[in-house]
């Protein structure tokens, strides 16, 4: 079987660490995700309250800005599509942001945050994710940048306006499709 690369990307083994500043440590009994902004149910999430939520796998290919793309990576968690019908985002969302309880955010359109696909992952290949990939919990959006996937998940935040995350803010795609290669702002497909 043949497996589709995007426009600009290659192949490579595993994934390639990429972060804007240390991470604060985390004890797990002291893990909160807040979901928060335009929605009906705001929630507050412990560790043990996410675990207790419908679990899911996604296999996806991850493909990073940076030209470089991993095949078939299995993330485990809870899907993006479970907890928007639990928090119940009013009619007027249009994107979600994404915050890393290290300080760094990104701004997703609210149409890919709910593709099947998407997730809040807190395993990699049937082990816990390692520190360097978001330990605890990460959101992986397979069908966008790898930037939108934001490590360290500690809030997401929906909302009607756009307000731009850390490498949006820097010149980076407020979408950033792979397929369409939407690296920065003036990309051309
Ligand atoms: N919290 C947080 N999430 C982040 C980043 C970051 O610096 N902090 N870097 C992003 C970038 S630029 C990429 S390419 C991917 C890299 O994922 P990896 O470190 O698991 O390879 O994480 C994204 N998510
Ligand atoms: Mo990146």
């Amino acid at each position: 079987m043949e497996r589709k690369l995007p426009p600009g990307q290659e192949w490579v083994d595993g994934l390639i660490p990429y972060d804007i500043g240390p991470v604060p440590p985390l004890r797990l009994e002291d893990f909160q995700l807040r979901i928060d902004g335009e929605v009906e149910n705001p929630l507050q999430l412990t560790w043990e309250e996410l675990l207790e939520l419908p679990q899911a796998e996604v296999k996806a290919d991850f493909h990073c800005v940076t030209r470089w793309s991993v095949p078939d990576l299995r993330w485990e968690g809870v899907l993006a599509r479970t907890i928007i019908e639990l928090c119940r985002p009013k009619e007027e969302v249009r994107w979600v942001l994404a915050y890393g309880r290290e300080g760094y955010s990104t701004n997703v359109p609210y149409g890919y945050f709910a593709q099947e696909d998407t997730i809040l992952a807190h395993k990699l290949n049937g082990k816990p994710l390692p520190p360097e990939n978001g330990w605890p919990l990460r959101l992986v959006v397979p069908s966008l940048y790898a930037w939108k996937s934001a490590k360290y998940l500690a809030r997401l935040e929906f909302t009607r306006e756009k307000r731009q995350g850390y490498w949006e803010e820097r010149g980076y795609h407020d979408v950033g499709d792979p397929w369409k290669e939407e690296r920065r702002w003036d990309s051309r497909a």
